[in-house]
């Protein structure tokens, strides 16, 4: 399996709610290593860029109101398969479709406060992980535990 990079954003209701830590270990203890950390606010300008291919659905002023409502944290990980393997872990978009073991299915009910992002597609991993992190905020470590989590 190549190894992939995701965008993972534990949005304002996961930190409202405490859930940060939890959100992000289970990423962690799955093997996935993480490259870049930080808590930010996001702009209405960051947020158009985000979520630029949803600017113009009626949908998208609400998500804009919420994204922006308080901090998030960012990180961006790395690890064989990782874009499919983080989407499996936070479930299904609308919570209430979402597995039981998710993070939605385990925590969340509404779309509208469904506490995790995490990249849809490699091409979106690349394109959001250098929207939200600089260069100089990347850092690909060698993880002595690599040996262990990949063949
Ligand atoms: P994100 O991780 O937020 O991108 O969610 P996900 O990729 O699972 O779902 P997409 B399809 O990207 O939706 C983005 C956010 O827009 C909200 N939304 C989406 C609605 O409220 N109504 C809709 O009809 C659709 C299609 C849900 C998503 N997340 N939030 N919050
Ligand atoms: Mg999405």
């Amino acid at each position: 399996m190549t190894i992939e990079r995701s965008l993972v954003l534990v949005k304002p209701d996961g930190v409202q709610r405490g859930l940060s830590g939890r959100i992000l270990g289970r990423l962690e203890e799955r093997g996935l290593k993480l490259i870049g950390l930080k808590l930010i606010r996001i702009s209405d300008a960051l947020g158009r860029q985000h979520y630029a291919e949803h600017v113009d659905k009626p949908f998208f002023p609400g998500l804009l109101a919420y994204m922006t409502s308080g901090p998030v944290v960012v990180a961006a990980f790395e690890g064989p398969g990782a874009v499919g393997a983080i989407r499996n872990a936070m479930g299904a978009t609308n919570p209430l479709e979402a597995g039981p073991g998710t993070v939605r299915g385990d925590y969340a009910l509404e779309v509208g406060r469904n506490l995790v992002h995490g990249s849809d597609s490699v091409e979106s991993g690349r394109r959001e992980i250098a929207l939200f992190f600089s260069e100089d905020e990347l850092l690909p470590w060698d993880r002595d535990t690599d040996r262990w989590i990949y063949e």
